[in-house]
This record gives C-alpha cells, structure tokens and sequence, in this order.
C-alpha cells in the first residue's frame, strides 16, 4: 500500500526551524504546502463567531482552527498547573516511578531556572493522561472515573461553544479525559509523534480538542488512510485545533516542533545566544504581538514557565470517553464484574480453607456425626451429599449394552461423501494406500505376463 502519510512524515521530521522552509527547503513542493497563514490561505474560511481568529478548514471532515485562543496567562496557567499538580500520582506519567513531584517543585520554584533545568526530571517528561486515566500497553481506559481538571474542560468546552454559536458543531458529550504530550525539541530534536488515529474512545462523535502550549509545530493531519497524503498545518502556542465529524478518526501526528535556530543544539549544548526578538518572532513567541501583550506582562512571568514555552511544545488533546449513558453501563458492569470477583474469591478462599484442613487431618474428611467437634459444615454437607449421590447411583438400573452386530458390508459406504466436489473424502488415507498398493501390483502381474508372452516359453500361449 502507498503510504503518503509516512513519505510527508520524513520529509516534515528533517525541519528544525521555520527559516529552513524559505531557506533549505524553499524548493521543495512539499514544503510550500504548509498551511502557516490561515488569514490569507484559501484552504481556511473565517468563521463568523465572537473570536474573531476562528476558521474552517477545507478538508474532509469538520477541522477547526483557532490559531491564538490560548493568550500568554492561559498557556503559563496551565504549564503551572501541569507542574505543580497534574503530572503527579495518581495520575499516569512516563515517569511514574520517579519521585517527580519534589523535583518539579525543586525546578518550579528555583531562581535560576537554565540551572535547575539541567537536574530536572521535567525534561524527561514526556505524556501524562489525565481525567479518566489512559493505558498505552492495553489501548484501554481505565474504569475508575477520576475527573478532568475543570481548567482543562472549560478550554474544550470554550472551544466548541464558539464553534456552535457559529453553528458548526452540534452540542457535545462531556469531556473525560486528556493526553498531555511535551515535546522537548529544543533539547530532543527528535521528540515527535507519530502518526496514528484516536480510535479507541467509544464515543468518537464527539470532538477532539488540542490546546497547543509553547513552540510552534507542523501538525500533519491526514485521513481516514494512510494512503492520503496528509496536509501540513503550522500549530502555533496559543492555539486550539478541534476535530470533529469524520476528521475525529483521522490519521495526524507531529513530525516536527520548530526550535528557534539560537536555542537549537550544536554539537553536545544549546548555542549560548539569548532568545532576542528576530524577524520570526512571531512564529516561536505569537504573545509578543500586539494584541496579546497587553494579557500578561511577560517579565513578570515565573522563570521555569518561561523556560519550557520558550524550548518545548507542551498539548493536552482533550476527548470524551463514552457517552453518559455508556458510562453509566461502564459504572454497572465494574460494579457487576467486581461483585462476581468478590463472590469468587470467597468461595475460593472456603475451598482453600476446607483443603487446607483436610490436608492437615489424618482422615480426609471427617465423618459427620463420628466427630462432631471436628466435622465442620462444609465437610457434613459434603459428606451428606456424597452420600446422596451413591445412594441415587444405587438406585438407577444401568442402561445395558446393546449386543455389537456384525457390520453389514455397505457399512463401507456410510458417511462418505457423495455430494460433487468432495470426492477426496470417499477413500480415507489407509483405504488409499490399499488402492495404490494394488495398483502396483497389478502393473507388476502385467509386466510379467507380458513379459512371458514374448518370452520363447510362453509362444504357445
Ligand atoms: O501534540 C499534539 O498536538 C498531538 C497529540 C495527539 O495526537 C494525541 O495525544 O493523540
């Protein structure tokens, strides 16, 4: 099969910046796909809804994008909620077994963060699930239902409110859970995504919400195939991507995040320059515009959240699980399942127990009534029942043999196939081999009477 998923997807990981696409790459046919303008491309209509940034990919399936929904206080609220709480036990982290929340603390709270960074685990951070908790080794959710952080929920549910006032989308189920995907590229050039689809939530109806945070990237979004050739879609921090209808189980991924090329590694450490503001500014750092500079003063901001909006692309793709009513099934049937579990580590635990005893007894089992304080009610009732038992067999005349008759010799007939086509079944292996045993000997007896027929012997004959 054809995969224009996996052919755009190598050519998009050999990015690092966004100058490389006017520079290296500036031939490439591939590259000047990159939908990085949604205001001027054709391939965006703008949306008539409150926030004037709002668009409708012309795709197939429902695409929307917000290009710069989440301003500077609300992409460092969350990064601050993300390290203070939300990557720790009892949520699911690949770095569970670590001891990750003294040392976000430790990082979060220093005052020279390039330092802390160096000793941090946040840089090993990879995902974290959150709300209803998700399994990557099994693809499952697990059934305890732990909540989505209500800040989490209001950022999706601001999203769709906007696309139904624009009267794009239909109401939504509620939203259960989040992967959250940190992407330290500017230290790991190669932390991306590849492509897959969400298709294992059972209410795929409803949409997919992907706040992005922090350095922009290429998001490749695809089809229901990997056969289509994906497009290419700059995802700044700050914006908000919803799928919906037929996109919801689209192939995408994030081949690339663009690193500013000041911050980008050479050889073993990042180039010393300090991030100044460069003519591309506006693609790894969009808060400095105009509008949104006036949400937050950026000085002001806590050095750690500065540190990793400035080096890493932080996304919580926000989804629901299964609808109420399914969840309520869910509910049920845990409730059910746990029930049955229950019952059947009690009767294990009786009969471990009553094995146990009769192991340590001299007599299997003691006879009811003989020994009345060793006999417990399970060994009577056993005892009785045995008793029972023989008692009916005793009682049931046995059903007598009846006499083998001879085979009759159609008996050779029975059961062998006679419909058309099946004709392999009418001789089985051992009958077949008879049959070319006799074959052979009949070509034999021919031979030699042939044979004696031309012989000066058998002349008379
Ligand atoms: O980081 C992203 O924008 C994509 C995340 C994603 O596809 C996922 O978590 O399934």
């Amino acid at each position: 099969m054809d995969d224009a998923y996996h052919q755009a997807d190598s050519r998009w990981r050999s990015v690092r910046d966004f100058e490389s696409l006017s520079g290296a790459f500036a031939g490439e046919a591939w590259a000047k796909e990159l939908l990085w303008n949604p205001t001027e491309d054709p391939r965006c209509e703008r949306l008539n809804c409150p926030e004037p940034n709002a668009y409708r990919l012309v795709v197939d399936g429902d695409v929307f994008l917000f290009p710069s929904l989440l301003g500077l206080q609300a992409q460092s609220e969350l990064l601050s909620r993300l390290l203070s709480s939300w990557a720790c036990s009892p949520n699911r982290s690949n770095l569970e077994a670590t001891d990750l929340e003294a040392s976000l603390r430790a990082f979060y709270g220093s005052e020279d963060a390039e330092e802390a960074a160096k000793v941090s685990l946040v840089e090993r951070l990879r995902w974290v699930t959150l709300g209803r908790q998700y399994d990557w080794s099994t693809r499952t959710y697990a059934p305890d239902a732990m909540p989505l952080p209500e800040l989490l929920v209001s950022h999706a549910e601001r999203a769709v409110e906007l696309l139904q006032e624009a009267g794009q989308l239909e109401a939504s189920e509620p939203f259960q859970a989040a992967i959250c995907n940190l992407y330290h590229a500017a230290r790991r050039p190669s932390d991306r995504l590849g492509g897959h689809r969400d298709d294992v939530e059972e209410d795929t109806r409803s949409p997919l919400v992907t706040l992005s945070l922090g350095l922009p990237c290429v998001f490749l979004l695809g089809k229901d195939t990997r056969a289509a050739p994906p497009l290419p879609l700059l995802l700044p921090g700050g914006a908000v991507l919803v799928l919906a209808g037929r996109a919801r189980q689209a192939f995408h991924g994030v081949p690339c995040v663009l690193v500013p090329p000041s911050l980008q590694l050479k050889g073993r450490s990042p180039k010393r320059q300090k991030m100044q503001a460069t003519p591309l500014a506006w693609v790894y750092q969009p808060w400095l515009d105009a509008r949104q500079a006036a949400e937050g003063d950026w000085e002001k901001e806590r050095d750690a959240i500065r540190y990793l909006l400035t080096r890493a692309r932080v996304s919580f793709s926000i989804r629901s699980v299964c609808s109420d009513s399914e969840q309520e099934r869910a509910d049920r049937s845990e409730r059910v399942s746990d029930k049955i579990q229950r019952s059947a580590r009690l009767r294990g635990l009786v009969f471990a127990l009553a094995a146990a005893f009769a192991l340590s007894s001299s007599r299997p089992f003691a006879a009811p009534g003989k020994d009345k304080a060793e006999a417990s009610g399970y060994e009577a009732a056993f005892q009785q029942r045995l008793q029972e038992v023989k008692a009916e067999t005793a009682k049931k005349p046995k059903a007598k043999k009846a006499p083998k008759a001879d085979p009759a010799w159609w008996s050779f007939f029975e059961d062998r196939a006679g419909a058309e086509g099946q004709g392999k079944n009418f001789l089985n292996p051992t009958e077949w081999n008879y049959l070319v045993y006799l074959a052979g000997a009949l070509a034999v007896l021919t031979s030699l009477v042939f044979a004696y027929k031309m012989s000066p012997w058998g002349r008379g004959f």
